[in-house]
């Protein structure tokens, strides 16, 4: 529910992902999504919200109250959620937890090519100079689990109740933020942007991501989803796993994997949310990506 006036859903490219993403697109990707309230019917809804808040305040507070600050206050709400980002699963997984959600948001892309992500308006936001930032009202939030679990907490959704179910779906979480990312990260730098082509780094990070999707294989056979119910866990993890390409890695012998990434594959919000941002169409963009992702090491 973004609110850019264009189509994200209108490609037809192979395209890649700076942090590791290489996917086939089709034609029409919105066939199937459920209908989304029009730009004008959003505005309708909105401009209907405030004369209601506005009356329903004077009538509660009298004529000479502040009604300003109470439209202000019901004018942040409404413009809350600000989203930084590029296409690349780090910021896949929040495009996709804001679509699951249904909820508002306004997208801002970064472009890596022009390092927008280290400049010092950007620092400011998020002082590890990465996407994907959120910004809730005037409150920065950097780190994909971080914002993931915000979101979650404030909109009441994609996280169990129970206190053990919560446990359970955290804990997947983290084992995405601290494994999952950053092995097949660097399974991506050894063996897509390094010019230098070091075996034993390139083995190295390909084994420990695959032995981490086996884990995640071996707990997919005893559920649906990692925590049980569809959550953020399952959200950061599908981010990554779908790029094993990328890195590198297979699916094959992964059956409980491969069934559910096709589940969350054929989900409408996830459909959306991978086309968001748009990506901007290069002809050779293999090669492209590998450049930006060079300059981008440190
Ligand atoms: N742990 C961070 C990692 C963020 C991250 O590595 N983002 C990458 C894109 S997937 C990035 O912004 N790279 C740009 C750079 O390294 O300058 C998170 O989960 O938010």
């Amino acid at each position: 529910m973004h609110r850019r006036d264009q189509n994200p859903f209108l490609f037809a490219e192979r395209a890649t992902d700076w942090c590791g993403d290489h996917i086939e697109r089709r034609d029409d990707l919105s066939s199937g999504a459920p209908r989304r309230a029009s730009v004008n019917e959003r505005h309708a809804e909105y401009i209907e919200g405030k004369a209601k808040l506005a009356s329903a305040f004077l009538a509660e507070e009298g004529p000479s109250s502040d009604v300003n600050h109470a439209l202000d206050t019901y004018e942040k709400e409404e413009t809350m959620l600000t989203l930084y980002t590029a296409p690349t699963p780090n910021g896949h997984k929040i495009s996709i937890a804001l679509e699951e959600l249904g909820v508002d948001y306004e997208v801002k892309p970064i472009d890596f090519r022009k390092k927008e992500q280290k400049e010092a308006w950007f620092l400011e936001l998020n002082p590890n100079g990465r996407i994907p930032v959120l910004v809730d009202g005037d409150f920065p939030i950097f780190e994909s689990g971080a914002i993931l679990l915000h979101l979650a907490e404030k909109f009441d959704a994609l996280l169990p109740k129970s206190a053990e179910g919560r446990s359970r779906a955290i804990q997947w979480l983290m084992f995405q933020m601290g494994g999952v990312g950053p092995m097949m990260g660097q399974a991506n730098v050894f063996f897509r942007y390094a010019e230098e082509k070091i075996p034993f780094a390139i083995e190295r990070y390909q084994r420990e991501s695959r032995r981490l999707l086996e884990v995640l294989n071996r707990r997919l056979n005893e559920t649906e989803y990692l925590a049980g119910d569809y959550s953020i866990a399952d959200i950061a993890n599908f981010a990554w796993v779908r790029t094993y390409e990328w890195s590198g890695l297979t699916l094959d012998g992964l059956d409980a994997l491969q069934r559910w990434h096709d589940a969350i594959r054929a989900r409408p919000a996830v459909e959306r949310g991978l086309a968001i941002p748009e990506r901007i169409k290069r002809g050779d963009g293999d090669k492209k990506i590998q450049a930006t992702g060079r300059k981008m090491l440190v």
